[in-house]
């Protein structure tokens, strides 16, 4: 992979030393699920190009897609149709409840808090919240459940705005969003601002260690302006008087997560400096580590197509699991369309219908797998695996096998 520096600024830093790694074409964008009366429309496509920035170590995308084209004009991610992600949601809401004390007199705010799937946990135990969520179906599905959410956009403004009504935040939860955000440090100035002078932040995102480690760079989509290391989140947060106090990992979760806690208070546990040490040993915060990845990515896309090519001269058929917007990278990257894969399933309602992104499988319920029982079943959402193979026992039983992409294609089942 050549290695150009972009003229384009480092989101976090500002610097103009960003060096391209990668480069995934120009597709369309990864959660625009296409409705049936769009088909065969030209759709929307943009450069999908990942930086890293040697100044501050954050990787990152060089395009920038508009938030409203992405958020909210057509959304259909709804955060409650996995109940893996359900129970680790709940796990973490007792936990924060205990180890805060919160009570009656406490405030929980969750930016990107979608259909309230995580704040219910706390106003089941009548502790007061705020959802902050730009997408109006799923901030209508939140409010319709009781789960007080404004549909905005947040950022300094909006903090400095609930902060001059009197309201900080005891807890502020940012789960999978700040990947989502171009403007990070307006982002970050407005949580420095709203949150209580002994208040704790946590933030979930993906590790850009395991992106890199485990080959998902399928994880990579116009959604996801950053890819954060633990290094990366520390310098972003200090320029906002922010400091990482602490860090957890989740092997199983979005295909290894990290969740960041983070004060005002400059302290930090053993994990979080195991943590930081541990990504200047291994080279996160140097570009080598990313240098060879474009290779890598190169040899998993020759290998799925090179294998789904050879099961369908065999005669056998093939659908998909999962319309994820990772699954939209993988096909559309890769370059797997209708030929290859029939149809694609999936939980969520409100996808059923629709057409994927750029490969146009349509997007059917999970049913058709036994309806129409393909050979194979791409597993688009693997970072789901467990869950949906033992959603799909009689399937597997039925002789059905699936396909898991990466790290490396594997047939599993039968
Ligand atoms: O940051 C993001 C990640 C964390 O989640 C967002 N950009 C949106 C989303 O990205 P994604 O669409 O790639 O993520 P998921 O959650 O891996 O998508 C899973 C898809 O699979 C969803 O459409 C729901 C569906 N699903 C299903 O049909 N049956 C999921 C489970 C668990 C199931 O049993």
């Amino acid at each position: 992979m050549s290695v150009q520096t972009s003229k384009v600024p480092c989101r976090s830093c500002g610097s103009l030393n960003l060096r391209r790694f990668l480069d995934l074409g120009v597709t369309p964008l990864a959660d625009a699920l296409v409705r049936p009366d769009k088909v065969g429309e030209p759709e929307d496509r943009f450069p999908l190009e990942v930086a890293f920035c040697p100044d501050c170590t954050l990787t990152q995308i060089l395009e920038e897609v508009p938030p409203q084209k992405l958020f909210v004009d057509n959304y259909l991610y709804f955060s409650s149709f996995s109940d893996h992600l359900l129970a680790h949601s709940e796990r973490h809401a007792d936990w924060l409840i205990d180890a805060r004390n919160l009570g009656p007199d406490s405030l929980v705010v969750e930016l990107a808090s979608n259909d309230g799937y995580l704040l219910k946990n706390f106003v089941d135990r009548d502790i007061p919240v705020l959802g902050i969520d730009p997408a109006p179906d799923q901030a209508a599905a939140a409010n319709a459940a009781g789960i007080r959410t404004l549909e905005r956009f947040f950022g300094d403004e909006m903090a400095r705005e609930l902060r001059d009504a009197g309201h900080t935040a005891d807890v502020i939860i940012a789960n999978n969003v700040l990947a989502h955000v171009p403007d990070i440090n307006g982002f970050v100035a407005g949580m420095a601002t709203l949150l209580a002078d002994d208040g704790l932040i946590t933030v979930e995102n993906p590790y850009v260690r395991e992106l890199v480690d485990r080959r998902e760079f399928d994880t990579i989509y116009h959604e996801h302006y950053c890819y954060y290391s633990c290094t990366s989140i520390d310098r972003l947060m200090q320029r906002h008087g922010l400091f990482l106090n602490d860090v957890e990992f989740f092997h199983n979760l979005h295909g290894g997560t990290l969740r960041w806690h983070i004060g005002h208070q400059n302290v930090r546990t053993e994990r979080a400096l195991e943590y930081l040490a541990a990504e200047e040993e291994s080279g996160l915060n140097h570009f080598d580590y990313y240098s060879a990845f474009a290779d890598t990515v190169e040899g998993v896309r020759k290998q799925l197509l090179g294998l789904l090519q050879d099961l369908k001269s065999q005669g056998a058929s093939i659908a998909a699991y999962g319309a994820a917007a990772k699954g939209s990278t993988l096909l559309n990257y890769v370059g797997i369309e209708t030929d290859l894969v029939d149809f694609v399933v999936d939980r969520n309602t409100h996808k059923q219908g629709t057409f994927m992104p750029g490969t146009n499988q349509p997007v059917l319920a999970p049913r058709a797998l036994i309806e129409r029982r393909p050979d194979y079943v791409l597993l688009l959402a693997w970072n789901f695996a467990e869950e949906i193979m033992a959603q799909q026992r009689e399937y597997l039983e039925g002789g059905g096998k699936f396909i898991v992409p990466v790290p490396a294609p594997e047939i599993v089942g039968g």
